[in-house]
């Protein structure tokens, strides 16, 4: 019997579900779907491998995963991840550097459980795309976006189906217009609580949406939203998502574009160990 422990949470309502062994980075394709989906989760967890960093300076290194692929980077993941090395006694409040495949991110643990991550350089590749009769942004936030905000849609739970078919089209329309490296769209609307800024709907590249306002899509936002001088250096951006959870993000200049920082909070929903008969029909997941 295969056995793979995990730690389960949730970043604003987004799971995140940490690997603690049981797998190699080289295994983790075969296993990739079984820890993930059904039937022993479901298709909007992301996953965190924990890897031993090439980087000494790192405390850790992770491999995020999701239903359809590898991520580069994952916002809520490393909030999650933070959370989870905090309850398993690994670290303590303060700073700690932890390795991506993009790059290091580093993460500060705060004293009340908050998680501050300064995230991978990130920068606008292209302004006003027009595809599928709306314009955006294609920015880079440690994952790949197309920033819509003229799509004429209401950003609420029970227009998820049409968002999500909406989306689509124009992740399509945007590979078209030549931009293939989009895998997550991320359209904008006005916020619903006083003293936000904004809120998201965000597209995951395997047709789910984000619970959370996406770490990396707020990095993308920000460095529009620096590209385009509207939100200054050091000034506060509070990202709201479609469930109504928010992130506080700020940025750095940098030399190509900004440091993000985005800062959310974790709770732990399980502790487990994944098992695995090879008798089981479904020990590899469904297809
Ligand atoms: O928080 O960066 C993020 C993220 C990416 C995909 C799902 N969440």
């Amino acid at each position: 019997m295969k056995r793979i422990p995990i730690i389960d949470s949730h970043t604003g309502g987004e799971p995140t579900r940490v690997v603690l062994g049981g797998v190699t980075a080289d295994e983790l394709e075969t296993w990739r779907r079984a820890i993930l989906c059904e039937p022993r989760g479901h298709e909007v967890i992301v996953g965190a491998l924990l890897v031993e960093p090439r980087d000494a300076s790192c405390a850790a290194g992770v491999i995020f995963f999701n239903n359809v692929g590898l991520l580069g980077m994952c916002g809520h993941g490393m909030i999650g991840l933070i959370a989870t090395l905090r309850h398993l006694g690994r670290i303590t409040a303060g700073t700690h550097r932890v390795e991506t495949p993009v790059g290091v991110v580093t993460a500060t643990l705060h004293d009340d459980g908050r998680v501050s991550i300064r995230n991978v350089p990130s920068w606008r590749k292209a302004a006003a795309v027009k595809a599928g009769g709306v314009t955006g942004d294609v920015a880079w936030g440690g994952n790949w976006f197309f920033l819509v905000s003229d799509h004429g849609l209401d950003l609420t739970l029970k227009n998820v189906p049409q968002l999500t078919q909406a989306s689509l089209a124009m992740r399509d329309a945007v590979h078209a217009a030549g931009y293939p490296e989009v895998d997550h769209v991320e359209l904008f609307g006005p916020p619903q609580q006083a003293g936000n800024d904004s809120r998201n709907f965000v597209l995951c590249p395997g047709a789910e949406y984000d619970r959370s306002p996406c770490g990396t899509g707020t990095s993308a936002k920000l460095a529009c939203l620096a590209a385009d001088g509207k939100l200054p250096p050091g000034s506060l951006w509070r990202q709201e998502s479609i469930i109504g959870s928010v992130f506080e993000g700020s940025y750095e200049p940098s030399e190509d574009g900004i440091i993000p920082t985005i800062t959310g909070e974790a709770f732990i929903t399980a502790e487990s160990t994944l098992l695995f008969d090879p008798a089981d029909p479904f020990q590899h997941g469904i297809a």
